[in-house]
């Protein structure tokens, strides 16, 4: 199997893991956006939304959340890109969670050191 991310989930190239169940994991993006930029990915192959089961989804915004909150930041974005028009470079399903730390919040708590 190419995809990389598929090699991320089974620890074949590093990442800096947040999360992992059966059918979910999440890392922070080698080229973040923001501190603490991270992805949050279902383990089930599939290069675009609409090629993942129902099932193998249910975990992810709720892992999102929890990381969101980890972040310390009270704003983030979170998006996920289909198909090279909409600028999709990894083609196994990702969502992003950017946060948009802001002076006060400073660079985020709760995240491994970088
Ligand atoms: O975003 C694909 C994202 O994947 C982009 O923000 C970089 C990230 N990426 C690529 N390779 C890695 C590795 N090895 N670790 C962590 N993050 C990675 P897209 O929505 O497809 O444009």
């Amino acid at each position: 199997m190419a995809c990389i991310f598929c090699k991320i989930i089974k620890g074949e190239i590093p990442s800096m893991k947040l999360f992992e169940s059966d059918k979910t994991f999440a890392f922070l993006d080698i080229q973040p956006l923001s501190y603490g930029h991270s992805l949050i990915i279902p383990k089930h192959h599939g290069a675009k939304l609409t090629d993942i089961p129902d099932d193998q989804l249910h975990e992810i915004l709720p892992v999102a959340k929890k990381i969101a909150a980890a972040s310390g930041c009270n704003d983030y974005n979170i998006l996920q890109n289909n198909g090279r028009l909409a600028r999709q470079v990894v083609d196994h399903v990702h969502f992003h969670m950017i946060p948009k730390p802001n002076e006060k919040e400073g660079l985020g708590i709760g995240w491994p050191a970088q």
